[in-house]
């Protein structure tokens, strides 16, 4: 095998040098990988493309059998175009095979034995799927990571708290081994156990954490616990908050939320976890938007239906293909999330293409009311960016009378006098008629009604289906 020269690194399987960093002052981890003209680096791609097809023919029957299936055989694929013909992998055929080939799925494609961390899905809903992971994809990982967090200007003299579940959960090891790569001082902190943010609070300002890493929700409910502790989160110390998970740190009206409490800059990264590194979505600058760090997971943005790549300008659903990936490499995984994206720009640093809204939501999220397309996330923008929101809301989907009607409760703050409500309420009924184009019912609800969370917000509620299973399920004793 030759390593190709003309990028840093840039060997198959991946070998990365661990003493590597590069000094202080200098912006790029890796200055060729990240700045050479878009065009080169996608041939370097295909051709690895071309490497990771023929490994996971060989290696993965469930690759094998799927491209048979579709007659798609890896030497075929010559150009980038024709790869989009390469059959998408959903997460429920993940899930199947998992399944069917316990534990790790017969798309692992190295021996059991060289599984050295596991993770998984939190299979709240069906069966979880179970990330095997080896020691060299482990490393790459890191080393993936540790490179974006160094686009976010994260650096050795950094100490880094991971503000969420350390279990499952791929995106809090995917952080903390990326900052400990870098450099930085880590500190596996975690969320969700009762009481855990008061401590968060008391933690940050102790060992001087300069950087945390968690959800957008979380930075939220963080900066509520710390003022009932009577600490303003500006004068926490911090000085920088990385997200992924969720929408938020891209969608503006969420994102100045959190920079004006905190006095922080914002970072948004993140994809999935099957397809880590995960952030492969991640920003270098502060400001709204990712990059799409190509030559780590090689992303296109697709239409949701043809699966085919959709040109730069547009809106669609993200397709990935992990490029370093050797334990459970994913060939054109599916997302069903939802984003736009436009070409690369030498002026932005780094000729990645960039999502200038980030990953805005979820396809199976999205509802649709007097047939306006809404996604939750637009609702939240409009009402965090209320004066006076109290911290919380609930977005209500039902049906009256055959018509969906959409209802969104909305905490609000105490210091508001009773008097004023009326006016607060007509003010954001207004602006998401404007923002959604569908009128919502804007109910108004006591600060703390709703749970806060230490995670991922789950904000929607749909009774419609409900309301559906009483219509043609009616229970026992019910009179038609
Ligand atoms: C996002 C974002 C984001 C994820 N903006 N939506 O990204 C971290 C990884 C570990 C993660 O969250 O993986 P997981 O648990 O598989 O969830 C993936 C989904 O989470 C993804 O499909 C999106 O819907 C959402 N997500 N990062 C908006 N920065």
């Amino acid at each position: 095998m030759t390593a190709d020269t003309s990028m840093e690194q840039w060997t198959w399987p991946p070998r990365y040098d661990e003493t590597y960093r590069p000094p202080e002052g200098q912006t790029h981890w890796l200055p060729r990988r990240e700045t050479m003209p878009a065009e080169q680096r996608e041939e370097l791609i295909l051709a690895r493309i071309r490497q990771i097809m023929a490994y996971a023919w060989d290696n993965a029957p469930f690759y094998r059998r799927k491209w048979d299936e579709a007659g798609i055989h890896p030497s075929a694929i010559r150009t980038l175009a024709d790869f989009e013909k390469v059959p998408v992998v959903r997460k429920e055929e993940l899930r199947a095979d998992q399944a069917a080939h316990e534990p790790f799925g017969s798309y692992l494609c190295v021996p059991p034995d060289e599984v050295k961390h596991i993770n998984g899905t939190s299979g709240t809903t069906g069966r979880p799927t179970a990330f095997g992971i080896s020691e060299r994809d482990w490393r790459s990982v890191a080393n993936a990571h540790a490179r974006v967090m160094w686009a976010m200007g994260i650096r050795s003299s950094d100490t880094v708290l991971v503000a969420s579940p350390l279990s499952l959960y791929w995106g809090s090891w995917g952080a903390y081994i990326g900052a400990e790569r870098l450099g930085a001082r880590v500190f596996p902190f975690g969320a969700g156990a009762p009481g855990q943010t008061a401590r968060t609070v008391r933690w940050i300002k102790q060992m001087g954490v300069t950087v945390l890493y968690g959800t957008p929700s979380y930075a939220l409910h963080l900066a509520e616990v710390a003022e009932e502790e009577g600490i303003a989160p500006a004068s926490l110390g911090l000085r920088a908050m990385v997200f992924s998970g969720e929408p938020g740190a891209s969608i503006p009206t969420i994102r100045s939320r959190i920079t004006e409490t905190f006095q922080v800059g914002v970072y948004d990264s993140g994809s999935m976890a099957e397809a880590a590194p995960w952030m492969n979505l991640g920003a270098a600058a502060d400001e709204p938007g990712v990059l799409c760090w190509q030559d780590l997971v090689y992303t296109e943005v697709c239409d949701p239906v043809s699966h085919q790549r959709l040109p730069y300008g547009a809106e669609g659903t993200p397709v990935y293909t992990t490029l370093e990936r050797t334990s459970q490499p994913m060939i054109r995984l599916l997302s069903n999330d939802l984003t736009r994206w436009e070409a690369p720009s030498a002026e932005r640093g780094r000729t990645y293409p960039f999502l200038p809204r980030g990953i805005y939501g979820r396809i199976d999220d999205m509802f649709t009311v007097r047939g306006e397309n809404v996604h939750p996330s637009a609702i939240d923008e409009v009402v965090m960016a209320a004066p006076g929101y109290g911290g919380e809301h609930r977005i209500v989907i039902s049906r009256e009378s055959a018509m969906d009607t959409l209802v969104v409760q909305v905490e609000y703050d105490p210091r508001q006098p009773e008097e004023s409500l009326p006016g607060w309420v007509e003010r954001i009924s207004g602006r998401l008629r404007t923002v959604l184009g569908v009128g919502a019912r804007v109910v108004p609800v006591r600060q703390h009604t709703f749970d806060r969370t230490g995670f991922k917000a789950r904000r929607v509620i749909d009774n419609r289906e409900l309301l559906q299973r009483m219509v043609t399920d009616p229970p026992p004793g019910s009179i038609p």
